[in-house]
């Protein structure tokens, strides 16, 4: 057994994490070897449905389980983390602007990143609460002292979207795509990247000869799948968006099978023209540790103009939240 580690999750009586949360103790996520004591951060409101979560996580008895601590305090949630799964934020209200969002928003992510800051060095952060890429941009930018590399927003929803859209219309196993990007900000403008993708080690393009869905319906359900879901349910992709946010885990600590990438926000370091410093979706690779934006991954005038747009709307949001970093 290796020694225990610390993972905190936040919004922790949301829908999101009542999948989240069950799946990360039972050792799914960071391994069955692996034990681990838990925090989970909630606001003052909701405190009480949060007790009833910490009950339920008694009840499952998991051996891997060696804590659970329930808290409101974003500083006690932090301390000594190694992995910080940011799922907590305000969603938009009725009639509430845009910018209001994001500022109310990036609040939260300001006193998360000091928090952060103060409690954690060795951390590795994964924001999933909305708007993902500029919270995590925020919080960033108010931990300077953790290494910017530590942060990533979460694209893999969209990334696993349209990696299922993909191998359903070629009709393959899901395995057989590869490749796949979601470039830009993880709102509808991000361009699911279907030039690059591989089915069966060939170009999508090349397999699904129907080039009219792919640029129209392919890119447009990914984009505008969470609201389809929303329609659909009631209630948001919350146990879709928790496996994805799994997935990216997994993806940072096990080295990236050859010739393949997975999708995620990260830090921009000036690859494929986008502005330095913005958290925005790119290929990345992963040796385990660390990780990289995939380069030489080819950007045609087509991909070019759709990510172009969403960066826009990215330089947007900082813009808007300017004074909170
Ligand atoms: P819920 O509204 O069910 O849960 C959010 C929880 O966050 C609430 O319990 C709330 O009390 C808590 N919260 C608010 N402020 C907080 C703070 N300062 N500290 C700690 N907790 C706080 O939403 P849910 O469906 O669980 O979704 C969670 C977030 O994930 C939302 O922002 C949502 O938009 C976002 N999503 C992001 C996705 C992505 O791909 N990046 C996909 C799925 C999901 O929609």
């Amino acid at each position: 057994m290796k020694a225990p580690i610390r993972v905190a999750i936040t919004g922790a009586a949301g829908q999101l994490a009542y999948s989240l949360t069950f799946r990360v103790a039972s050792g799914e996520v960071f391994g069955p070897d692996q034990p681990l004591h838990l925090t989970l951060l909630e606001i003052p409101p909701a405190m009480n449905a949060l007790r009833g979560v910490g009950m339920e996580l008694d009840d499952c008895a998991y051996p891997l389980l060696k804590s659970v601590k329930l808290t409101d305090k974003a500083a006690e949630a932090f301390d000594g983390i190694s992995w910080g799964l940011l799922v907590g934020s305000k969603p938009r209200g009725k009639g509430m602007e845009r910018g209001d969002l994001l500022r109310d928003n990036g609040k939260i992510f300001v006193e998360q990143g000091n928090a952060l800051e103060r409690a954690a060095k060795d951390v590795r952060i994964l924001v999933v609460g909305n708007p993902a890429n500029t919270n995590c941009l925020i919080a960033m930018n108010n931990a300077k002292a953790i290494p910017a590399e530590r942060f990533a927003a979460m694209t893999r929803l969209d990334h696993n979207r349209a990696k299922g859209q993909l191998a359903v219309k070629a009709g393959v196993e899901m395995n057989a795509v590869t490749n796949v990007t979601i470039w830009g900000n993880h709102s509808a403008t991000q361009f699911p990247d279907f030039l690059n993708a591989k089915i069966g080690g060939k170009p999508a393009p090349e397999v699904i000869r129907d080039r009219k869905w792919l640029e129209n319906e392919f890119v447009s359900t990914v984009q505008k799948r969470g609201a389809a879901i929303i329609e659909a349910r009631g209630l948001s992709s919350a146990a879709s968006a928790a496996n994805a946010a799994i997935d990216h885990v997994k993806s940072m600590l096990v080295a990236t099978p050859k010739g393949d990438w997975f999708s995620a926000a990260v830090r921009s370091d000036g690859s494929y023209g986008i502005p330095m410093g913005l958290v925005c979706g790119f290929p990345v690779r992963s040796d385990g540790t660390t990780w990289e934006i995939v380069q030489g991954v080819a950007v045609g005038d087509y991909a070019r103009q759709k990510i172009d747009l969403s960066v826009k709307e990215l330089l947007e949001e900082q813009e808007i939240t300017k004074a909170l970093m």
